[in-house]
């Protein structure tokens, strides 16, 4: 048995989680365009009986802003200290500058070997693939660079196998059939805050925190904590369309996940300043 960690570093946005995601062929982490969308550290499993990848997807490395942001950044340094490879991910799309440069520096410093992934092939020309490629292989001396698009899944199989490859002997992580360590109450808040990012633009999303009060077999009560009343008329909307229309949308991938219907009662709550109080951040597992 081969078995081992392998941490994804990169600018935020750039598809770290849509990355994890393709490779383990499931819904392991939400993905947005917005900013922040990984708050904390999600680990996605994927096993073929004789090898065990653990992708450990991270928040995006930013210059800490506040209590949250700092406590993300701990998160990402502290995940650097025993993994056995690191996925460095760049996006063909978009300049390299000193946001990768300065993942790059962290990256590199580490001692274990770095692929670097050149993602959203989808979104460049041939010529400005290989312009990127000429660029990003200069940040470091990597081990292996794989263009992909995490979104269409070119690329992804190749990439899989090279991690395979950089396995050390050793048994299982987890058990065979598990895909993710996060509860299924944490993986439909995280649902549930997908589409509250999804629905919502401007300052909102870094606004929202999403906790599950109660779940059984057919009604999950959540909230959806906001920092402002008028960020709360925001998110609840004329009438209430727009949290309607966050709660069934989420209602829908909800139920994709448990393989059921389910009720889904949201709220939408003021709490001042959650993001710098440390008992809320570790309530919601930040
Ligand atoms: N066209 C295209 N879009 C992609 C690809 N991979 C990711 N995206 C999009 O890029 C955006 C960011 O993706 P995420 O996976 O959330 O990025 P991330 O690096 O995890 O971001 P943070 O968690 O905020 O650090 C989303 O809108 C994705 O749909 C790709 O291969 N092609
Ligand atoms: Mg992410």
């Amino acid at each position: 048995m081969k078995s081992g960690l392998i941490a994804l570093a990169g600018r935020p946005n750039v598809g770290k989680s849509t990355i994890v995601n393709a490779l383990c062929g499931e819904k392991i982490a939400i993905v947005s365009d917005k900013p922040q969308t990984t708050r904390r550290r999600i680990s996605g499993v994927w096993s073929d009986g004789e090898h065990q990848l653990v992708l450990v997807d991270l928040p995006g490395f930013q210059r800490p802003r506040d209590a949250m942001t700092e406590r993300m950044q701990k998160t990402v340094d502290a995940s650097f200290e025993e993994i056995d490879a690191i996925v460095f991910v760049v996006a063909a799309d978009e300049p390299v500058g000193g946001g990768d440069e300065f993942v790059a520096r962290r990256v590199f410093a580490t001692g274990t070997p770095v692929v670097i992934v050149v993602n959203k092939t989808d979104r460049a020309r041939a010529s400005k693939i290989a312009q990127q490629i000429d660029r990003v292989a200069k940040l470091g001396d990597f081990h292996a660079l794989h263009p992909v698009s995490a979104k269409s899944g070119d690329g992804i199989e190749p990439l899989r196998e090279e991690l395979v490859r950089l396995l050390p002997e050793g048994p299982a992580l987890f058990p065979p059939d598990v895909v993710t360590d996060q509860t299924l109450d944490e993986r439909v808040a995280e649902l549930l805050r997908e589409q509250a990012l999804h629905v919502t633009r401007q300052e909102i999303p870094h606004a929202v925190g999403v906790q599950i009060l109660e779940a059984d077999e057919r009604r999950i009560r959540a909230v959806i904590l906001v920092e402002t009343e008028s960020q709360k008329r925001i998110v609840v909307g004329a009438g209430g369309s727009v949290i309607k229309e966050i709660g069934s949308k989420a209602r829908h991938e909800i139920e994709k996940l448990l393989g059921r219907s389910v009720y889904l009662d949201v709220r939408v709550k003021v709490r001042e300043g959650w993001r710098q109080d440390p008992e809320q951040l570790r309530r919601l597992g930040i």
